[in-house]
């Protein structure tokens, strides 16, 4: 619109910058627009001074020392800041852990043969999962097994337990450490409510004490919540392969009706993929005069069924409007979390149905069918039936379809990645004490309009990557880096030499996609079993997690659980917490003494690059491997 004309300072991504200036001739606002609304944003707000827990307030304190130090009930600037972050982190917490625990209701109902569009697609892993939660699987059929899992995982949410199950994959020192610092997560939904309780005026007033909680919280998610929808997503949906796929607003195509799937749960959009691929709903098409139903994604839905259906992708958080303002989308399916409010405004200017799926997540302008797993498959061909019907109601005048498609090597599950190693870790481990391989980078979460978007991630990325580090990526920014052409085996020009000769021999781009925002904890499971065959800990590893462009609750929750896990882990833009340098220093420093690892703020990702390889550095000396340090 009229405040930027200059669209390649927001964004690196040329579909994007085309797209902008679509959306400002059609007189489309985005999300852009929209934060350059709220210049200047409140400062208090930035730095965590402002508190709104109580109608006492809202309070606020002076950083600056010459107003208010405390709020009505007293709270200081320690107290305000770790209140707030630890409601960020029980939010994100929450999300994950809902995500998850809708997915075990549909293994609960698969095994009450309630599910008609849902089946166990993964019986091997039904049963090693089963196994862990110590379930025996001898002489019971599958169904039988899956109704003993979703049991004893709904119990990991709610019951008295001293901890959550899947705990017992992480290594034995990580696990005593937790249980030294009294953080062992007990149950899911539990450390969540106790850090609301806690943080209820005049419970817990001591900074420290809520922050430690914060650990604890963020753990019943990382090795929780999110790890359970990850393993039941790939025990009912089945455990990602590696394919090819293509990636950008390339992927939609002018002669076909095209369905966006958007959200993060699996369990709408996999029945989403059977309904476009029936004889009836082609033949349907066929006879609206469209040459096939093409379904892609955006955000972390886009991921699920690109890593597991090789589906294409087309955009990331930042992209989920100007997908639309293609004008060729008949139809965006919407199930939950970091879906804008705003986005039915941009739909209305153009022929899209909105669809709002999930009885937790309804929107304006959008059309409301509830999916339950008793109905999902017929609602899911009802909604197909509806956006080939829509098909006439596009105005070719206004398609534009900007770029050709980026095409993507996806689907590298950890069971993929062994697979891909021969069958163990012990290439990867080989690699790494060759020093060919330095180490290994987790980049995951969002865009953010603060940064130009993907610029965060594919500078860092092309920098480690240079420099013999390998890349795993989850969430937006994978597809970041599949638009920059860093998950195919060209990329590899661009890794340095070691690098270079161990994925070529491997034939996989030094780039790995891992899936969406829950499969963060695939991240947590290698590097357990990587800490378990070295017999360190994970804070031994020359490893780091980065979330260059964040801006969820959930990437706050994340970054929570990995350092907690002992990995160090980069954050681009700041979080609200510099009201209380004792708590920025806790957080970048102090917590090296406590967990292990800590985290940094940059961002600016080529000194971001400059401090996660010098991490990675000071890791490899002290395993006692050559180091660059
Ligand atoms: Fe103000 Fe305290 Fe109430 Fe927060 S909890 S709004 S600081 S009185
Ligand atoms: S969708 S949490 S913007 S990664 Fe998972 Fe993307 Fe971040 Fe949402």
């Amino acid at each position: 619109m009229s405040y930027k004309t200059d669209y390649a300072d927001l964004s690196i991504v040329t579909d994007t910058q085309l797209m902008l200036e679509k959306a400002a001739g059609d007189q489309v606002e985005t999300v852009w627009d929209r934060f350059q609304a709220q210049q200047p944003h409140c400062g208090f707000c930035e730095m965590g001074l402002s508190c709104r827990i109580c109608i006492m307030g809202p309070c606020r304190i002076d950083p600056f020392g010459e107003g208010p130090q405390k709020g009505v009930c007293g709270a200081d600037a320690e107290i305000m800041v770790a209140r707030n972050l630890g409601r960020m982190i029980a939010a994100g917490a929450a999300s994950h852990s809902d995500h998850g625990r809708d997915l075990v209701e549909v293994l609960a109902k698969v095994a009450q043969g309630k599910a008609p569009g849902y089946s166990i697609k993964e019986p091997e892993k039904l049963k090693a999962v089963a196994a862990e939660y110590g379930i025996d699987s001898e002489g019971k059929d599958d169904l039988a097994i899956a109704g003993e899992l979703a049991d004893a995982m709904f119990e990991d949410y709610g019951s008295r337990k001293k901890s959550i199950a899947l705990i017992s994959r992480a290594p034995q020192q990580r696990q005593e450490l937790w249980d030294k610092l009294g953080i062992t997560p007990r149950g899911i939904d539990r450390e969540t409510s106790e850090m609301m309780h806690r943080t209820h005026m005049g419970v817990d007033n001591d900074w420290v004490s809520i922050l430690l909680h914060g650990m604890r919280n963020a753990l019943s998610d990382g090795w929780g919540g999110s790890m359970i929808a990850t393993e039941v997503s790939d025990i009912l949906f089945g455990i990602p392969q590696p394919a090819t796929s293509t990636v950008n607003l390339g992927v939609l195509k002018d002669d076909q009706v095209n369905i966006i799937v958007h959200g993060h749960n699996p369990v709408v959009s996999e029945t989403i993929v059977a309904a476009t691929q029936s004889p009836e709903m082609l033949r349907l098409a066929e006879e609206a005069g469209a040459k096939g139903i093409n379904l892609a994604g955006v955000c972390c839905t886009g991921n699920e069924l690109m890593m597991r259906h090789g589906m294409p992708m087309a955009g990331n958080h930042l992209s989920t409007e100007l997908t639309l303002v293609t004008g060729a989308v008949e139809m965006m399916i919407v199930d939950y979390q970091c879906i804008m409010p705003a986005i039915s405004d941009a739909a209305a200017c153009y022929h899209t149905k909105m669809i709002s799926t999930s009885d937790k997540a309804k929107f304006p302008g959008m059309e409301h069918h509830e999916f339950h797993p008793e109905n999902a498959q017929e609602k899911a061909n009802d909604l197909v039936r509806l956006a080939v019907e829509n098909f006439a109601n596009r105005d070719q005048n206004k398609v534009y379809i900007p770029v050709e498609p980026q095409e993507v090597v996806c689907g590298m599950s950890i069971e993929a990645i062994i697979g891909a190693l021969g069958g163990s870790a012990g290439p990867l481990i080989d690699a790494i004490k060759a020093g060919k391989i330095r180490g290994a980078v987790g980049i995951v979460g969002c865009n953010n309009p603060r940064i130009k978007q993907d610029h965060g991630h594919v500078e860092l990325t092309n920098r480690l990557i240079a420099n013999d580090i390998l890349v795993v990526d989850t969430g937006c920014v994978s597809v970041a880096h599949a638009r920059a052409g860093l998950k195919t085996a060209e990329a590899l020009a661009k890794a340095g030499p070691g690098l270079q000769e161990v994925c070529g021999a491997l034939g996989i781009p030094p780039v790995l996609h891992l899936g969406s925002c829950v499969d963060n904890v695939r991240i947590l499971v290698l590097l357990s079993a990587l800490a378990n065959t070295l017999g360190c800990d994970i804070s031994d590893l020359p490893v780091a997690g980065s979330a260059p462009e964040w801006y969820s609750e959930k990437a706050a929750t994340i970054g929570c659980y990995f350092v907690a896990s002992g990995v160090f882990t980069h954050l681009g833009p700041m979080p609200p917490v510099t009201g209380s340098m004792k708590i920025v220093e806790l957080l970048t420093a102090g917590l090296e003494d406590v967990v292990g690892a800590t985290f940094a703020v940059e961002p600016d990702p080529e000194k971001a690059a400059e401090i996660i390889s010098a991490h990675i550095e000071k890791k490899r000396e002290a395993l006692g491997l050559d180091s660059r340090a």
